[in-house]
């Protein structure tokens, strides 16, 4: 096999909601080390971790103050060194997240940037205003404008994200070689590599006005843009090529053309990417205008994906994104237990986020009071322009705030879910009482025990590691997809609804969402079954 990030299986930590270890409400590093016994238990060999570093946590710790440090809210840098060291000794790699687009305005390099204080006078995009109005007709991923006016400075500032983000400069070599310091002083350290937040966006190829009318103003001068790929190149050569790692860039409205040029081996960018396609199955383009979802529409995404690239990574889940079992299913165990046997057997390195081997849905959030995240309150000025009434925005929240995937890890059913003996960040779900992990534990047919076994099956199984993919047939409610290599065959069929569907089945059912099973070409209600086939040409491996 080729390298250990293709083998194994990436678990997604989100620290603020993942365990508390001190009562402050807040997940930090040594909750994560105790959990590590139960992140083995899972099969996955890669832990990524959302932010850890020091930060003000306007946009949790995707505002980051110093990146050579931990916030004390999450722990230390020992205690960091140590969740490196305990992980490796379980054969747990750690990945980290690297936000370099931007820094928290907090960051010292802003901070003395302001203040024109060498060498940091260039490090941020800074602009004169166009009369009383900011340099350009930008508008941040956040809801407003792209510009922010500093009274210190007196110009504009560019923070495509929220206020407290201001973008760096890459024009600036200054900033190239301070941002692969941090790269290095963590793969130094002992980190197996890089989740890159929006990668695609380091480079601004002009400050032109953008063309009016799109959902992202001036997008067309800095989405993946040829200056970008020579960054990327640069990192690689100067830092990653000297260590034993991996990156995955998060990378917004990419093409699969664009993927592919970012993943090419020969190109020496990033090992895999995030892409947002399937993402869409129930929105259009962006998460606040909703639709139906279609589970056609998922799969055509996932099998385009799939084919249109060597390998790649695949998610229905992450901390900016609904709950997977909510969104493209009833919420039901059922429904969680085949969405993750297509996640786990679709060719690519698989990401599962915290929470989503218990099957672990939306939030029941009872009014705005609980929202805690930026993006979220920042929308609410852009939604009432779009005309929508209280009730509806919160509708829209209920649907799509990130905050569905923040609420705490339903460890057991006890208070606070057992995240924390103080008052959580965050409210947790009520579901917790019924839905954590310590009750199904202790349930054969649970979620989190489907995940194991599924697991076990994967990182035991060349062909699903390696093996090609293939669609067999995808129709309106169920897909069956085969995975080859040589002449052996999985074929993975998976109904996608809550009615029984007929499908042909052939091989020998080795698993089954609802048990042992005999052939006779029905799938339950949410019915995943993986079937193995005898070798093709009746010869033998
Ligand atoms: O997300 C980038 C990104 O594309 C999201 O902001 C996306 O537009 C939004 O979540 C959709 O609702 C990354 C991080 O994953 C996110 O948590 C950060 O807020 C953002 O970058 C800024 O660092």
């Amino acid at each position: 096999m080729e390298t250990w990030w293709k083998e194994q299986a990436v678990y997604q930590i989100y620290p603020m909601s993942f365990c508390d270890s001190n009562g402050d409400g807040m997940g930090d590093i040594p909750g994560i080390i105790s959990k590590l016994p139960y992140l083995k238990s899972l099969g996955v060999g890669i832990l990524w971790l959302s932010p850890v570093y020091r930060s003000p946590g306007e946009d949790n710790g995707y505002d980051i103050s110093d990146y050579c440090d931990i916030d004390p809210k999450f722990g230390t840098l020992s205690d960091m060194d140590e969740l490196i060291q305990k992980a490796r000794e379980l054969g747990l790699r750690i990945v980290m997240d690297l936000v370099i687009n931007h820094t928290s305005s907090a960051h010292a390099w802003f901070q003395k940037s302001r203040r024109r204080e060498a060498p940091y006078e260039d490090f941020y995009i800074w602009r004169d205003g166009k009369g009383k109005r900011p340099p350009n007709n930008w508008t941040s991923f956040f809801g407003g404008g792209a510009w922010a006016f500093d009274e210190v400075r007196g110009q504009y500032y560019l923070h495509l994200f929220a206020k407290g983000q201001p973008d760096l400069n890459y024009r600036n070599p200054a900033v190239i070689e301070a941002v692969e310091r941090v790269m290095d002083f963590w793969l130094a350290r002992g980190v197996s590599g890089f989740r890159c937040d929006v990668i695609n966006l380091l480079w601004k190829d002009s400050l032109k006005n953008g063309f009016p009318k799109g959902a992202l103003v001036g997008s067309e001068y800095y989405i993946g843009r040829p200056g970008c790929h020579a960054l990327l190149q640069r990192f690689r050569r100067e830092v990653l090529s000297r260590y034993d790692c991996f990156t995955v860039g998060e990378t917004v409205l990419v093409s699969p053309k664009k993927a592919r040029a970012l993943t090419d081996p020969d190109r020496g960018e990033l090992d895999m990417v995030f892409s947002f396609e399937h993402m869409d199955a129930d929105c259009f383009l962006v998460k606040w205008l909703p639709r139906k979802f279609k589970a056609q529409r998922l799969f055509r995404s996932l099998v385009k994906w799939q084919k249109a690239l060597p390998w790649n990574a695949v998610y229905f889940e992450n901390h900016d994104q609904g709950r997977s079992v909510s969104r493209f299913g009833d919420g039901s165990p059922a429904a969680a237990k085949a969405m993750l046997t297509l996640l786990l057997t679709l060719r690519g390195t698989p990401f599962v986020y915290q929470g989503e081997e218990l099957g672990m849905t939306n939030f029941d959030f009872a009014g705005m009071e609980d929202i805690r995240d930026v993006e979220s309150k920042n929308m609410v000025p852009t939604l009432k322009k779009l005309g929508l009434n209280d009730k509806q925005i919160f509708a829209r929240m209920k649907r799509a705030s990130r905050d569905n995937a923040r609420t705490p890890m339903q460890w057991t059913a006890g208070p606070q879910a057992g995240f924390t003996e103080g008052t959580p960040w965050i409210k947790v779900n009520g579901n917790h009482v019924t839905l954590n992990a310590q009750a199904e534990e202790g349930d054969p047919d649970s979620v989190l025990n489907w995940f194991r076994t599924l697991m076990a099956y994967r990182n035991g199984s060349e062909i699903l590691k390696q093996g090609r993919f293939r669609l067999i047939s995808r129709e309106k409610s169920w897909i069956k997809i085969e995975r080859r290599l040589g002449n052996e065959r999985v074929t993975v069929a998976v109904n996608w609804s809550s009615k029984e569907a007929k499908l042909p089945l052939v091989g020998r059912p080795v698993l089954s969402t609802h048990g042992t099973r005999v052939l006779d070409c029905r799938l339950q209600p949410w019915e995943a079954v993986i079937l193995e086939e005898p070798p093709q040409n009746g010869s033998e491996k």
